[in-house]
């Protein structure tokens, strides 16, 4: 290529390319150059904002040109590429990741302050880039640190939603929605693609045309009757190591079209054509606040859509420069569906190789299902996404012929292998003969790719057995298995955690491990070193005073980092839990009322810490949180009890404050039901940062014991295996156990403020079939947090291995390896050889 540019030309390209920050010097003068002219600034009015945008332009421009680099290299080398679909990014704050990745904080650090700031208030003025919900968007985000890490060419694809996850305030103690929109300042991490702009279809009708002029034979068309256009915004993601690649994030905006304003326009509809306008842009506007559950909205499925299609343009378009054969699509191309939200790829590429590239209808399936793989992330039916046919037949005509096409062949097929089973057509077909007749995407998903798994062991085992059962029959076992959840040890140890990053680096003689978590298990040589083990007891001290300042800051409460610290931050749901952890407390809180003050003493002081946000709709989960914040305020206030229990609810939890509550865990809780949560990866981060678990037997937390040792992990509860027996048995009748009625009396009684607003919780359980277990479980895991209480309060030592062993075995958990069992067993791709 370089060829077709006339010498002199290169000559001048060469001599001024940019050049890599490699110094504190090189830093410095690209600080100072985006503060005068990017932000038209100077040194007299440069503010923490200004410095905290300049820096990260700064620090951006350095990546851009290893971006650069890397596009070129992948496109080059032109091997098979990899393309994420993921409907959430959860990506916190970009500029100390890129810093850490690039290996050039320390400069940084030292060269903001010679300008006169410090770091962490720069830090402090970035706003999380919260496009998600919880644990599936922040999954997207390590999986992209270890594309990047790893050197694989792989790619992020999603939606530029203007309004992230909403914030959190709890008034009266309530929670309370405020709209979070992140772009106010602008963003000085995403870089816009004027030149990448796809348009996108909505609503219309098939139309039946010649397959070409002239001829006598048919084929169907969509003629679409709404249309907006696709803007990519991109966000580069450096990987770790100071020369390592970048790669990209994709998100595409809305924007309207000119064609149809101007067609208004012209006809004094000017009115009409600007209200068209925002129509289009509302498309991106907002990301859908649920986790794991459905809301099932036509605008959500617009923006499902919306962004599959200017994704699969995007794709495309790449494929095609290449100039192969549509056949070896799969060979260049995986995509993998991140839930089943991204599912129209499976109909969209369809439609795309018969209607439009004119391929055969079974030419094109076999393309399509060679190249798309789907990870599933429930089994509750309730976050399963069904989508009314009313809906789809209007917004996505020809998608949903093709969809009915693709389910007569399939059943077709079924029948043939198990004629007359009509139970077995009726479970495994795409559509479901209820009222009103749905769309099922998971089915959908399953159908239409060559691979399904689930995301740690247990969860696929129960797949199989339970959602997918009869699809596994029809496909064979083989087409579903498994890849457990990792996490990036980069943003969830180095970056969350950098006193006990330091001190793993001390022993292990440098940072390698970072990259190669196995390394951690080298640590259990130091299992009689004293001088460490209390360097690392003075870590935690130290995390836990950070988190101390934080609650502080926030609640106004003051938590005494001597304290055990007990710690549950997720989304709030019930088959999480939360409910029973603040039973919990309340039980522990009447026994502390029973006892004399000298009996006091024997207890363990301690803090129970929550923190999560609930769907805007979901009414029980609100529940919880009101119940929690009433008991934070009696237990706070109490000055018989308050020295050896306390309980606070941090507001607005995000990726930024997680980096501070986790490393500060004595003990975390993941304490769902049995068999609903389908990983977890809290569970992980809070191992990685030296704290224990006290779990059910669900999701990780089963492998997590198995590579730490069961003895270091507090398990209690029903195995998932029994939940159903143990729910069928008290369907008309709930028995509580006289520890959870002591509860409820209590709450009942007024003590945690009025009852009233608690009754659906208690109801839900003791008159309405307590379908999570909770009565069930709850002795079981009293007795649990009374053995931490006893392994705490004695020998300390016994406390400090345990984290210490578990630390050193939790290699497993990094998302590299996660990332790279997808690569070998479901993408078939090789990282790039830099
Ligand atoms: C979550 C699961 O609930 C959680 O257990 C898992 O760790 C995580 O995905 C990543 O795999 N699922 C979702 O967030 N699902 C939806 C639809 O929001």
């Amino acid at each position: 290529i370089e060829s077709q540019i006339p010498l002199e030309s290169r000559e001048i390209w060469k001599k001024f390319a940019r050049k890599d920050i490699k110094t504190k010097e090189d830093f410095e003068k690209d600080f100072v150059n985006h503060v005068e002219t990017s932000l038209a600034r100077s040194m007299y009015n440069c503010d923490n904002l200004a410095a905290y945008q300049a820096s990260s332009l700064a620090i951006r421009d350095k990546l851009i040109i290893k971006w650069n680099q890397t596009q070129q290299t992948q496109t080059m080398l032109d091997q098979k590429r990899v393309y994420y679909m993921s409907f959430e990014f959860l990506m916190g704050r970009a500029m100390d990741n890129a810093m850490i990745n690039t290996g050039l904080r320390t400069p940084i650090k030292e060269s903001v302050s010679e300008l006169g700031f410090s770091l962490e208030d720069l830090i402090e003025e970035e706003p999380d880039i919260s496009i998600g919900n919880g644990g599936l968007g922040r999954l997207a985000a390590c999986y992209l640190d270890s594309f990047a890490t790893l050197n694989y060419a792989a790619w992020g694809y999603g939606i530029r939603y203007e309004y992230g996850i909403f914030s959190q305030k709890i008034v009266n103690g309530y929670q309370v929605e405020y709209p979070d929109y992140w772009l106010t300042y602008s963003n000085p991490w995403e870089i816009v693609r004027t030149e990448i702009q796809y348009p996108v279809d909505f609503y219309g009708y098939v139309e039946e045309v010649p397959v070409y002029e002239g001829a006598t034979e048919k084929k169907k068309v969509w003629v679409g009757g709404e249309r907006v256009l696709a803007l990519a915004y991109d966000f580069p993601v450096p990987g770790y190591g100071a020369d390592a690649n970048v790669n990209n994030l994709r998100l595409w905006s809305a924007r309207p079209t000119h064609e149809f304003d101007f067609a208004k326009f012209n006809s004094g509809e000017y009115q009409n054509s600007v209200e068209a306008q925002q129509r289009a842009e509302s498309i991106t506007a907002v990301l859908y606040p649920n986790d794991n559950f459905d809301a099932g909205k036509e605008l959500r499925l617009k923006q499902q859509y919306f962004w599959v299609a200017a994704s699969l343009h995007d794709i495309i378009r790449r494929f095609k420069k290449s100039k192969r054969p549509w056949r070896e699509f799969p060979d260049q191309v995986a995509i993998q569906l991140n839930d089943t939200h991204p599912t129209l790829c499976i109909p969209e590429l369809q439609r795309v190789l018969v209607d439009l590239e004119g391929l055969s209808w079974d030419e094109a399936w076999k393309i399509v299902v060679r190249t798309v793989g789907y990870t599933n992330h429930t089994v509750m039916q309730e976050a399963l996404e069904k989508w009314p046919l009313t809906i789809f037949q209007k917004l996505l005509p020809r998608h949903l012929e093709i969809i009915y096409d693709i389910n007569f062949y399939f059943l077709q097929s079924v029948s043939k292998k198990f004629p007359g089973d009509n139970n077995l057509m009726t479970s495994v077909s795409i559509i479901e003969e209820s009222n009103p007749k749905q769309v099922k995407m998971a089915n959908l998903a399953v159908i239409g790719s060559h691979y399904v798994n689930g995301v740690a062991a247990l969860h696929s085992d129960l797949i199989k057995l339970t959602i997918f059962k009869d699809l596994v029959k029809v496909f064979g076992g083989d087409k579903f298995g498994n890849v457990t959840n990792g996490i990036t040890p980069r943003r969830w140890l180095k970056q969350a955690n950098p006193k006990l990053a330091e001190l793993i680096s001390s022993k292990l003689g440098g940072d390698e491990y970072l990259s190669d978590l196995n390394l951690l298990k080298n640590l259990e040589k130091y299992l009689e070193d004293k001088e460490f083990k209390s360097k690392w007891q003075e870590v935690k001290t130290f995390n836990k005073t950070r988190l101390s300042k934080l609650v502080k800051d926030l609640t106004g409460y003051e938590i005494d980092p001597t304290f055990l610290f007990d710690i549950q931050v997720k989304r709030i749901h019930e088959y999480k839990r939360q409910q029973m952890n603040i039973f919990g407390v309340i039980y522990r809180y009447l026994q502390l009322k029973s006892c004399s003050p000298e009996e006091r003493k024997k207890f363990q002081p301690k803090v129970s810490i929550f923190a999560g946000k609930a769907a805007p709709g979901y009414y029980m989960a609100k529940r919880i949180i009101k119940l929690i914040n009433n008991v934070s305020q009696v237990l706070n206030n109490d000055p018989e009890t308050r020295e050896y229990l306390q309980c606070v609810f941090i507001p607005d939890y995000n990726v930024s404050k997680a980096e501070i509550i986790i490393p500060a865990s004595d003990i975390s809780e993941h304490i769902s039901t049995a068999g609903t949560e389908a990983s977890g990866t809290s569970n992980m981060k809070f191992v990685l940062n030296a704290g224990l678990l006290i779990g059910t037997l669900d999701g990780a937390t089963v492998e997590i014991a198995r590579e730490i040792g069961e003895e270091n992990v507090f398990l209690f509860g029903h195995l998932s295996e029994n939940v159903d027996k143990v729910r069928a048995s008290h369907l008309f009748d709930v028995k509580l156990p006289s520890s959870l009625e002591t509860v409820f009396q209590a709450i009942d009684g007024d003590v945690f403020g009025d009852s009233h607003e608690f009754k659906p919780l208690l109801d839900s359980i003791r008159h309405h079939s307590d379908f999570y277990i909770v009565s069930d479980d709850f002795n079981s895991y009293l007795e649990a947090q009374r053995l931490i209480d006893e392994t705490f309060k004695g020998d300390h030592d016994i406390w400090i291995r345990k984290c210490i062993t578990s630390v050193a075995n939790m290699g497993f958990f990094s998302s590299d390896r996660a990332v790279e069992e997808y690569a070998e067993m479901i993408w078939n791709i090789e990282p790039l050889s830099k």
